[in-house]
């Protein structure tokens, strides 16, 4: 097995409420890193996670279960946890020996009782975080209103690095602000993906959280700010 230096190992704990989709993240990222042959799923009791019987049966995770995969050469272990509250624990040993959470919340349900708690040990160990919208695709999904849950309970600081390309049905790809490009996936669920030019009718929204981003980032740093106001 290859043996990696510290400084090339990331520790990520995914967590969040239940059913927020956070196994099917996971296995969705093995795969497309190429640690996998197959995209695991709950319904097919395939998911790379949730392997102990009860799991399948029940499609719910129980316990803290870890999978890697290799990116540009950094190794990230992936810590999934349960997200019903009477595994929390799973979550809290998780994130307390990792070196950053993702806080993965449903795009329909928004800031659920778990997401506040695993929040809140986040805090307590001093973890960065990123969060990740899911289940866009879904009925009654919003990403603004998800975004102002957010922001509301955790602060202006949760400021978006994407953008999701449509919503429901309409639901196509995201938009990177960092790199200015939309990503456009396969309708068949493949994870197959392009990139293309940031179609027309999401440019001016996209400009403008770009300018948020660049503005909470200056924000942390002087020299960055005044560059910004520049
Ligand atoms: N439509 C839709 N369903 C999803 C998405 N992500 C997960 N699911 C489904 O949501 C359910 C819960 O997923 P799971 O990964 O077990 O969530 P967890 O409890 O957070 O680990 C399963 O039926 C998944 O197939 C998504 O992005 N879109
Ligand atoms: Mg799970």
């Amino acid at each position: 097995m290859k043996v990696y230096s510290s400084s090339e190992i990331r520790n990520v704990a995914v967590v969040g409420h239940n059913d927020t989709g956070k196994t099917t993240l996971v296995s969705q990222l093995l795969f497309n890193a190429g640690a996998t042959t197959r995209q695991g799923r709950i319904e097919d009791g395939t998911t790379t996670t949730d392997f102990d019987h009860d799991e399948i049966e029940r499609k719910h995770s129980i316990s803290a279960a870890m999978a890697y995969v290799e990116w540009k050469n950094v190794k990230i272990n992936l810590l999934d946890t349960p997200g019903f509250g009477i595994f929390l624990m799973e979550a809290k040993a998780a994130i307390r020996v990792a070196d950053a959470a993702a806080v993965v919340v449903s795009g329909v349900t928004g800031v659920e009782v778990t997401t506040e708690k695993v929040w809140k040990f986040a805090d307590q160990f001093e973890l960065p975080r990123l969060v990740i919208i899911n289940k866009m695709d879904r009925e009654r999904a919003s990403f603004s209103r998800s975004l102002e849950a957010l922001q509301k309970k955790f602060g202006k600081n949760v400021v978006p690095i994407q953008l999701p390309m449509g919503e429901e049905k309409d639901f196509k790809g995201v938009i990177d602000l960092v790199a200015m490009k939309a990503y456009k996936y396969a309708a068949d669920g493949s994870g197959k993906f392009e990139a293309i030019d940031i179609p027309a009718e999401f440019k001016s929204e996209a400009a403008e959280s770009r300018e948020a981003l660049i503005e909470k980032v200056a924000e942390g740093d002087d020299t960055l700010m005044e560059r910004f106001f520049d």
